[in-house]
């Protein structure tokens, strides 16, 4: 993070001219630029993408030489192309044969495959005609990938300064808002302050700097009304430093890795992924608030993510067009008419280059799924098995890298999806809370789903397997064991170290911090999430389903994505933030968990000398660590009865001995996961132990 400032300073100018020109931003403004608040106008934000992944992955671990042209073969297609073989006109709908005659030097790497009963992944001779009794393994790329993600880690300062979001097995954003506001203040120090009469409202100096040196960087036209002889403001400033950051983390990227990639710096989420893709491999562009507009119009509105969809298609027939341009032209009133008026003012804002959703540091894992499509299908348990030794031993490699052993994070449900023709069924059992997770127990979990499957008579023939793992959580070390005692609110309360209401009678409102991220990513959110992109939290890793890869088509690839959020196109109408919903919830400052805003009378089931404890977030009360597993098991059961209605066999399995509060059940849409307002919650006496079957 050291590269020299590349500034041109002007020429000293009258103080009186100098007195007369402000910026456009105020001291606050910048203040918030501190704070990564997704509401400032001077945020910084950076999209790097890896360009031709796996490509370049093969390429690094056979020693390839830049120039050499290679492509990924996953069975008879191709994945990856780096760009020496691009050149010859290949890509991912090129077939093999064809992709040989355009570029006879080409290399075609297979991807690497889990063979039948083996114990570990490899690269295999010939195995693109072993689909039969392979599997494809995308580890060799997720290691790579989690390579790159520390080093970048590495280069950036610590957190909380630091604010990378993995958006998939080959894109990060990075918020460098807080980073950047600190390197303006050391190079500034004019913004220190203080405000003039302390205002904070009050306008910032204009930079002392008539022109900036971009470097090598792509910049975007500036907009028709703006000139380049128009000296910068600290927007410019705020986006020449983001620039330089980025360039050094990829030059790290570079010089450690070997990989290159091509970045997008812009003031949002949105921009800095469609700058990343503009001038690819190996570059980044920057897109300056003064030239998004003219960066915006260039594009077709369905290249934007979540309008290439059936949404896009609407849009398209509705207004008679597919550019940016011609849509700005449509005023707000008839988008929402036609859109229902928050996917109408959403997509008002998008085309103008507006995105305040997060970049949002934990992006944890949800679910895990290995899968294999049989061609010809399968026939017997004992073939199932087999499958089911490698999805396990799959599955079981990502959950130690997630923190299983150390009991860090921990899944809830393991299910079988079998498809027999074209119908897919389900099987499901809860994972004991009580037990540590090892790949024996899975493969014995798996193994019985199987078996019930086969017991009801229509597993096969199976034309496609998979297994999943669910519900993670973050577990819970350092239990003590400790058997709890019932307190009651006020009590419990002292001894956790979590504020009741404040004397004057008001509450603090803050909401948690789950529900905020939740709450902000919700807007627009995924919208803007990458292909692959996580959104806050809820994060799906799955594998390619073998037989299904239909190139270009996205669930080919190893994808972490949003499982739960459905785009606009789907949702209709884009959750935005509700100030009220904030405050249904006090912070503590000791814990940073949430409780309850008016819970007088909760009973919670404490021991007066807990040391460990922890917060069920769905209950929203404290509780002894030693009655987590327990105290899961019930909210599982719960969970699966609420999902599983239809599926006697499944929901036999789980009869929970007592009512579950009203806080818990899945269908309670009040409040997010909160009770509805007004509500208190409470708590059954003297849980029990759940006998599932
Ligand atoms: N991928 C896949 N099937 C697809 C799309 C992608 O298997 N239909 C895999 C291979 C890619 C990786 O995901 O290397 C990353 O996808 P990208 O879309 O980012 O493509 P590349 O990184 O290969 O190329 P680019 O340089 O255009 O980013
Ligand atoms: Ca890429």
């Amino acid at each position: 993070m050291s590269s020299p400032p590349s500034f041109t300073f002007s020429s000293p100018t009258s103080s009186a001219t100098r007195r007369r020109r402000k910026s456009a931003f105020t001291y606050k403004q910048l203040s918030t630029l501190a704070a990564s608040s997704t509401s400032c106008p001077l945020r910084v934000i950076a999209h790097v993408d890896l360009d031709a992944f796996y490509a370049q992955c093969e390429m690094v671990r056979l020693g390839v030489p830049p120039d050499q042209p290679l492509a990924v073969q996953q069975w008879q297609g191709l994945i990856a192309i780096n760009y020496p073989a691009r050149k010859f006109g290949l890509n991912r709908h090129v077939p093999i044969t064809e992709a040989k005659k355009l570029c006879p030097e080409l290399i075609c790497q297979h991807v690497a495959t889990w063979r039948e009963g083996d114990a570990k992944w490899a690269y295999h001779e010939d195995s693109f005609k072993e689909m039969a009794t392979h599997k494809v393994s995308l580890d060799p790329y997720r290691l790579e990938s989690r390579r790159i993600l520390a080093l970048i880690k590495e280069v950036l300062p610590a957190a909380p300064v630091q604010r990378v979001e993995k958006a998939s097995i080959d894109e990060v954003f990075l918020d460098l808002s807080a980073q950047v506001y600190r390197t303006l203040l050391e190079r500034y120090p004019i913004l220190k302050g203080p405000a003039p009469y302390d205002d904070p409202t009050e306008h910032l100096p204009r930079p002392p700097t008539t022109a900036l040196d971009w470097a090598a960087d792509a910049l975007v036209d500036l907009d028709k009304e703006e000139t380049e002889e128009d000296e910068p403001d600290w927007d410019d400033v705020a986006m020449l430093i983001g620039s330089e950051i980025v360039r050094n983390v990829r030059n790290a990227i570079f010089e450690k890795l070997k990989y290159t990639c091509s970045a997008g710096i812009s003031r949002n989420k949105m921009l800095a992924k469609l700058g990343s893709a503009h001038q690819k491999p190996n570059s980044q562009t920057v897109i300056r608030n003064r030239a998004v507009q003219q960066f915006l119009s260039s594009f077709k509105f369905t290249k934007i993510r979540n309008l290439g969809g059936k949404l896009g298609d609407e849009v398209v027939a509705a207004f008679k067009t597919d550019t940016v341009q011609g849509l700005l032209e449509v005023p707000i009133e008839r988008l929402k008419k036609q859109l229902g008026d928050d996917t109408g003012s959403w997509l008002y804002s998008v085309i103008r280059g507006e995105d305040t959703s997060e970049v949002n540091p934990r992006t944890q894992i949800k679910s895990m799924l290995s899968a294999k499509s049989f061609r010809p299908s399968i026939n017997s348990f004992e073939v199932g098995v087999r499958w089911l030794r490698i999805f396990v031993a799959d599955i079981f490699s990502r959950l130690v890298e997630e923190g299983v052993l150390e009991n860090k994070r921990r899944p809830k449900t393991v299910n079988l999806h079998h498809r027999q023709g074209a119908q897919t069924r389900s099987k499901q059992a809860p994972i004991s809370m009580g037990k540590a997770v090892d790949e024996d127990m899975l493969f014995d979990l798996a193994k019985n789903l199987l078996a019930q499957a086969v017991a009801d008579g229509r597993a096969w023939p199976c034309a496609n397997l998979s297994l999943s793992l669910g519900g993670f959580e973050d577990g819970i070390t350092g239990n003590k064991g400790i058997s709890g005692f019932l307190v009651r609110g006020d009590e419990a309360r002292a001894m956790l170290g979590v504020p009741g209401e404040s004397n004057d009678g008001g509450r603090t409102e803050t909401p948690p911090l789950n529900k905020r991220r939740k709450v902000d990513d919700g807007r627009i959110g995924k919208f803007f999430a990458t292909r692959h992109e996580s959104t806050g939290g809820s994060e799906r890793e799955h594998e390619l389903d073998d037989e299904f890869y239909q190139p270009n088509e996205t669930a080919a690839v190893e994808e972490e994505q949003d499982a739960f959020v459905p785009p606009p196109s789907a949702q209709r109408s884009p959750p935005s933030f509700d100030p009220a919903e904030s405050s249904k919830a006090q912070k503590s400052p000791d814990t940073g968990q949430t409780t309850p805003a008016n819970r007088e009378d909760v009973p919670v089931i404490l021991h007066p000398r807990v040391i460990d404890s922890y917060f069920c977030d769905r209950c929203q009360q404290p509780l002894p660590a030693a009655s987590t597993g327990e105290h899961e098991d019930w909210h599982f059961a719960k969970d699966l009865q609420a999902q599983d209605r239809d599926s006697s066999a499944e929901s036999a399995a789980v009869r929970p001995l007592q009512p579950a509060p009203r806080s818990s059940m899945p269908h309670n849409k009040g409040r997010g996961r909160g009770r509805p307002p007004g509500q208190t919650v409470r708590a059954e006496k003297g849980q029990k132990r759940l006998a599932f079957g």
